[in-house]
């Protein structure tokens, strides 16, 4: 079926301490993220970038926590966008820093809470980005969405999160990066942990349709958040966070066609795209034909495993 992307710009970089994320924005459209959707026989509508609204006083005490005023205004203002945008269509947040889904997530729960559909959120990421503002030790507060949608405590200056996540509902893959408190909280939860060590061992396709499987079991809304650092930083090297032992051209390209074949992702992030990092936009095409891939594009049409 036909889908109606909306392409929201979020050019945040407040959730980090490095700039440049917030041309990301500008990188996803140079690189043709609008006519790689209507390639692929889908609709693309271009929402603009969202602007910041003016700042709240907002305090925590943890003082290694920066810009903290500015993630609160950008989470609010996403989510009044993506909240408006799953009504039309199939949002695609175009970071920006991962500190946006705290906002994009949140506009998702609140339209799955109202349709009264379950949501599920497929995190890949080398990160597990489980902190809270009261664990991080950066104060990068784009280390702490997993934790705000899944409704740990913590994030007193936020809006509390509509209908948080129960953890049941969250797969994190790819992960080779947590810190100790991260580790702490999550080992609590029931959350899918497919770590790297996991993906070695089984492959990244049994893994992933597990998950898939669950996602339509429940007749679940999926939303997808794809950070840069996921993939190798030998084919994808403009981001702030590196980590090596990443997914590789490849497999990215399977872990989207499978997405594409399971028809259930219904949102999507595409974060921590820091374009003056890059080497002649070659990242930016990358997360772009990764767009194509979810979207539908092919080499062959053969018939597909379904789902339920
Ligand atoms: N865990 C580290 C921190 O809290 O600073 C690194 C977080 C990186 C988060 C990136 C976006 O995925
Ligand atoms: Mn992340
Ligand atoms: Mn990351
Ligand atoms: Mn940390």
């Amino acid at each position: 079926m036909k889908k109606t992307c909306i392409l929201i710009g979020a050019p945040i970089d407040t959730g980090q301490k490095r700039e440049g994320c917030l041309m990301g924005p500008a990188a996803f459209r140079v690189a043709g993220i609008s006519r790689t959707i209507t390639d692929t026989g889908n609709l693309a509508e271009d929402w603009g970038d969202v602007a910041l609204p003016e700042l709240r006083p907002a305090a925590c005490l943890n003082s290694a926590v920066h810009s903290l005023a500015e993630t609160v205004g950008w989470t609010k203002a996403l989510a009044e966008t993506g909240k408006r945008a799953m009504a039309k269509g199939f949002p695609i947040f175009m970071g920006g820093d991962h500190s946006l889904s705290l906002g994009s997530v949140a506009g998702v729960a609140a339209h799955a809470r109202d349709e009264g559909r379950p949501l599920f959120v497929l995190w890949l990421d080398a990160h597990s980005d489980y902190h809270t503002p009261m664990t991080t030790a950066s104060g990068n507060l784009h280390g702490t969405p997993v934790a705000y949608i899944a409704g740990r405590l913590g994030f007193d200056a936020f809006p509390p999160f509509p209908a948080p996540v129960p953890p049941d509902r969250i797969c994190l893959y790819g992960i080779r990066s947590v810190d100790g408190p991260e580790h702490a909280g999550l080992v609590e939860t029931d959350a899918t942990i497919c770590d790297m060590r996991v993906l070695d061992e089984r492959g990244i396709v049994a893994p992933l349709r597990e998950f898939l499987d669950k996602v339509q079991a429940q007749n679940g809304l999926l939303h997808v958040s794809l950070d840069v650092d996921f993939l190798d930083p030998s084919i994808a090297p403009a981001v702030g966070t590196t980590v090596p032992g990443g997914i590789t051209f490849r497999e990215a390209h399977l872990v989207m066609e499978l997405l594409h074949e399971s028809g259930l992702v219904t949102s999507l992030d595409l974060v921590e795209l820091n374009p003056f990092l890059d080497e002649r936009g070659r990242t930016a095409r990358l997360m772009v034909d990764l767009v194509g891939s979810l979207m539908g594009r092919k080499v062959f049409d053969r018939p597909t495993r379904s789902f339920g």
